[in-house]
């Protein structure tokens, strides 16, 4: 999965593709690179964002699924606003990737209205407060719990199991040591038996392991986290760097199998 960020304050590439021009350009890039899913967003989620008012981010993200709605990959829509999420997918977009989890009903609502696939994702709270001392007794336990309510939420609403995708949320109001807890013990996660997503894609533990400030430059570290999450069982990583993911993959599922 690419990201496509249509947003002025991204942690990882704020900005860079705020003008529609080349936002399209940076969409058509990741599909050349051989993403099989495109994501895009309009309003940022990192730890202390502001939320962005449901009219400008559909005014952001809008003509963009519009623009990829009939290219060779389905496209998604990263949004927690129903009314963001209803108007994209009648735009085109065949996912709704929500980081709040489908935690407000009107967006239950909007999934049981359509046929879309929906990736039901862990956060902790509000982005503006998630990472004010996050605890758990036990990360993993309590995520899966999460998940699998939610999940069972949308189908009591009427939504069909194979369209729910799960994913932990890395950085989503957990601490590095939660994010490490998270990966290590996927395979937990894969047990519940819902295709599993992650996006560990230059995220701050990273930098935190690695003591690399810049987001975009830690390709080497995002990379390896994609690799370790497929090796351990998740089914679609969410990448910003598309060409080289897909090169290690490659490789992974040639000497390995997977
Ligand atoms: N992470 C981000 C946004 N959307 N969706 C899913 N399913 N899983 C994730 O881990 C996830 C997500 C945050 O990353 P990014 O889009 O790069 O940053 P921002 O929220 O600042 O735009």
């Amino acid at each position: 999965m690419g990201v496509l960020n249509v947003t002025s304050d991204s942690f990882s590439d704020g900005g860079n593709f705020d003008d529609p021009a080349a936002a399209v350009a940076h969409g058509e890039r990741l599909i050349a690179e051989g993403a099989a899913i495109l994501d895009i967003g309009g309003e940022s989620t990192r730890p202390g964002a502001e939320p962005v008012p449901v009219p400008a981010e559909l005014s952001h993200v809008r003509p963009l699924i519009l623009r990829f709605a009939n290219e060779k990959v389905p496209v998604s829509v990263d949004t927690r606003h129903a009314e963001v999420a209803a108007a994209c997918v009648e735009a085109g977009a065949s996912i709704i990737n929500d980081v709040s989890g489908f935690r407000d009903r009107a967006m239950i609502d909007v999934a049981a209205r359509c046929d879309a696939g929906l990736v039901v994702m862990h956060m902790l709270g509000e982005p503006k407060t998630m990472q004010d001392a996050p605890h758990y007794d036990d990360v993993v336990r309590e995520v899966g719990g999460f998940l699998m309510a939610q999940a069972a939420t949308l189908e009591a609403a009427g939504v069909a199991r194979e369209r729910i995708a799960i994913d932990p949320g890395i950085g989503f109001g957990k601490t590095v040591e939660h994010n490490i807890e998270l990966l290590r013990r996927l395979p937990e996660l894969v047990a519940l038996g819902y295709p599993v997503v992650v996006g560990a894609s230059r995220k701050r533990f990273i930098g935190a392991i690695t003591a690399v400030e810049e987001p975009a430059e830690r390709l080497g570290g995002s990379v390896a986290a994609a690799l370790f999450a497929v090796e351990h069982g998740a089914h679609v990583v969410r990448v910003h760097d598309v060409a080289a993911t897909v090169q290690a993959l490659a490789l992974e599922h040639v000497l390995s199998g997977i």
